[in-house]
């Protein structure tokens, strides 16, 4: 029986982050992908020039029709730009009682551009940090999360306790943006654990998204979050390691 997986997400055209790799992800990872849009964006590897967001309205019809059709066996959120969307979001998974949450709580692009408008941080804090299984900030993103200066491991594990008492079940904080190594730190109430890479030359687009959705694929698949981290970390580091300019900017994962 396939596992189904589901992304809400914003729409990258070049399909190196956003919903497009989560879907390619899934593939790769065996699960079936659903993906509900809730922003378009216009970029290429460069970077991004602009946002639209789709009518809240419509974007609450295509979850509730798809969502009252089938059922998911993990679900991601990633680029949110609305507090709005936010909140309907966090009721549809209350009312079906979804499990297996992964929360990327985006907040800029990996060139820097804002992708969330003001409030959307505090919403994915408020409303879907205490229902999900697992957070995957990156050091930039935990940082304005908590306030805090991450600068090592030390403050990424601090961090990671503070980000927990904020509702999540297990935080995941990714350190590719770390100087020196590149450590990801996982820290679920009882433990630490970390994983440690190669730091690999070149820009990357897209990291963030393909691990978030290898973790959400593991899920659907029924491996633990220690596993999920595991498995997430080597296939995103693989990725990384054959990435390739498909465009002049940065280099896409080889998903
Ligand atoms: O990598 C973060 C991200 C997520 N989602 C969308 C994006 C980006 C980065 O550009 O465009 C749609």
């Amino acid at each position: 029986m396939y596992k189904i997986a589901l992304t809400i997400a914003g729409s990258d055209p070049t399909g190196g982050a956003g919903l497009q790799a989560d879907l390619r992800t899934f593939q790769r990872m065996g699960v079936y992908g659903l993906s509900i849009p809730c922003v378009l964006t216009a970029q290429n590897t460069g970077g991004v020039s602009n946002i639209l967001d789709l009518p809240v309205d419509f974007f609450s019809d295509q979850a509730g029709a798809l969502l009252k059709d089938i059922r998911p066996d993990a679900l991601k959120t990633g680029m949110l730009h609305s507090p709005d969307i936010v909140e309907i979001i966090a009721g549809k998974i209350k009312e079906l009682s979804l499990e297996n949450l992964v929360v990327d709580p985006i907040i800029a692009s990996s060139t820097g551009v804002a992708l969330v408008k003001e409030g959307v941080s505090g919403a994915v804090k408020k409303f879907l940090f205490p229902l999900s299984k697992v957070i995957t900030p990156n050091i930039n993103e935990a940082s304005v999360l908590t306030g805090m200066d991450i600068r090592g491991e030390t403050e990424m594990k601090d961090a990671a306790v503070k980000l927990r008492d904020y509702g999540a079940e297990t935080v995941i904080v990714t350190g590719g943006h770390l100087q020196g190594k590149a450590v990801d730190l996982l820290f679920d109430g009882e433990e630490f654990l970390t994983l440690e890479n190669e730091r690999l030359e070149g820009e990357f687009h897209g990291t963030g998204c393909v691990f978030s959705a290898t973790v959400t694929a593991c899920l659907a698949l029924g491996y633990s979050i220690k596993e999920s981290f595991v498995k997430a970390n080597d296939f995103t580091s693989n990725a990384m390691k054959t990435a390739f300019f498909a465009g002049k900017g940065m280099k896409i994962l080889n998903i």
